[in-house]
């Protein structure tokens, strides 16, 4: 049966699109698995009105009304199925590559049921606390103010404080968690032992880093222990900085995979 031709739009300095991009990159993909796969990446903007448009105008024009990351599957005879969040789009990929996780593609949930259970730990924890991240940037950040919805003037103090304590003790019960393999043992994965990076790393490293480039926000600066993943786990090739982010949206995804 012939294999469905997959497309995946991006916006590549954003938040939930990173996931995909250090996705990629962790996974060890190489331009050759995409072309296999018939996967086509999208580099997409924000135009007027706020609606997304496709930097290569050759490449295929992002459905209306969705959310970045988003991925349209093709079968031949069949309607085009859509998926709209980032975790059902690494989980898509993770089944597509799941065959070939024995050769040269890396293991991202982990290699043992007890650090898999750890890794969706990890990220269900992860998503949570991005819920009040949110929240408490639109309460209090201006930079929020294009794009949020919500006006200075109905700005709630008390809230943004109410998120803030919610961020902080997600912090705290994650640094729980991961102490004895960070700090202990010195893993560089959230996940533990023998993984060098997983699904938990890519979902925090994206939050993370997407704070600082656009908002100037240091989201671990009160964490010792994550303080101790990120040093480790930032300099990995997985962790596309800001610029490479923007180089690959002009000159390909061949910039690092
Ligand atoms: N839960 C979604 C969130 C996606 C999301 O909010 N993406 C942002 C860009 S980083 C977006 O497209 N916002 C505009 C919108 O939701 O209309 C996911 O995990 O993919």
């Amino acid at each position: 049966m012939a294999s469905p031709k997959i497309t995946i739009w991006l916006w590549m300095i954003g938040l939930f699109p990173r996931r995909i991009i250090y996705y990629l990159v962790a996974k060890k993909l190489k331009p050759t698995h995409l072309s296999t796969h018939q996967i086509t990446l999208v580099p997409v903007t924000w135009g007027p009105g706020g609606t997304l448009v496709s930097l290569d105008q050759s490449l295929p024009t992002p459905p209306t009304g969705i959310s970045v990351p988003h991925m349209v599957i093709q079968k031949p005879g069949a309607p085009d199925f859509h998926v709209s969040e980032s975790g059902a789009i690494m989980e898509y990929l993770e089944e597509l590559f799941g065959n070939e996780t024995e050769g040269e593609l890396a293991e991202l949930k982990g290699h043992t049921p007890e650090q898999r259970a750890r890794t969706g730990d990890v990220i269900s924890l992860v998503n949570d606390f991005i819920q009040c991240i949110g929240v408490h940037l639109v309460n209090s950040h201006p930079a929020s103010l294009p794009w949020s919805g919500i006006s200075r003037e109905e700005w709630s103090t008390a809230t943004a404080d109410f998120a803030q304590k919610r961020i902080k003790r997600f912090l705290e019960r994650l640094e729980d968690w991961v102490k004895d393999d960070i700090v202990t043992k010195g893993c560089k994965s959230l996940s533990g032992e023998g993984i060098e990076v997983s699904l938990g790393d890519i979902v925090l490293m994206a939050q993370v880093e997407y704070a600082r480039d656009l908002y100037g926000t240091e989201v671990l600066k009160d964490c010792e222990v994550l303080a101790k993943w990120w040093e480790r786990a930032n300099k990995e090739k997985w962790c596309v900085k800001m610029e490479d982010l923007q180089k690959m949206e002009k000159e390909g995804f061949g910039v690092l995979l």
